[in-house]
């Protein structure tokens, strides 16, 4: 699982501290288990400044870099997730919607919920290698599950 090709791969989901702050991990948690996706892991956890500063590495040149770790890192947790099922990786993303809420389909959990870049309220990964990346960076091995889920008996 995860790796490119398979018919089955895993995404690292995070809803963020807005997420949980407004009581929203239900109904987000709710929309990849009624897809039909596998929750592997989960954990709710206030992100240390190394973890939060590495897996936004890739935007420690931008100028929001600082308000977001300080915001993930704030003390309001974030639940941490790997969802795996066909295609997850970039489904996920459309379950999340556009970056910025202006702009995301009505749909999806930020078109729907938020309405500011900075309070988007989730997270999910954008490629094959950030997943795993991403996976390996906030989870151990020994965390991952190794289940069917009933409703699989059919795939
Ligand atoms: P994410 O990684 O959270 O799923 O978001 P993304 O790929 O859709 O967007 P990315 O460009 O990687 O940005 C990561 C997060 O940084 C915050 N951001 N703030 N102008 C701003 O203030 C600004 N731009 C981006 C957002 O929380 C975004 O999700």
């Amino acid at each position: 699982a995860g790796e490119k090709g398979k018919a089955s791969e895993r995404s690292f989901v995070m809803i963020k501290p807005d997420g949980v702050s407004r009581q929203l991990v239900g109904k987000i948690i709710t929309r990849f288990e009624e897809r039909g996706y596998k929750l592997v892991a989960v954990k709710s956890l206030t992100p240390s400044p190394a973890l939060a500063k590495e897996h936004y590495i890739d935007l420690a040149s931008r100028p929001f870099y600082k308000g977001l770790v300080d915001y993930i890192t704030s003390g309001t947790p974030v639940v941490a997730m790997v969802w795996e099922g066909k295609d997850v990786i970039r489904q996920g993303r459309r379950i999340v919607g556009a970056t910025n809420p202006q702009e995301s389909d009505p749909g999806s959990v930020r078109g729907q919920y938020a309405v500011s870049v900075g309070r988007n309220l989730i997270h999910a990964s954008d490629s094959f290698d950030s997943a795993s990346k991403e996976i390996e960076l906030w989870f151990a091995e020994s965390e991952l599950a190794e289940y069917k889920p009933t409703t699989w008996d059919w795939v």
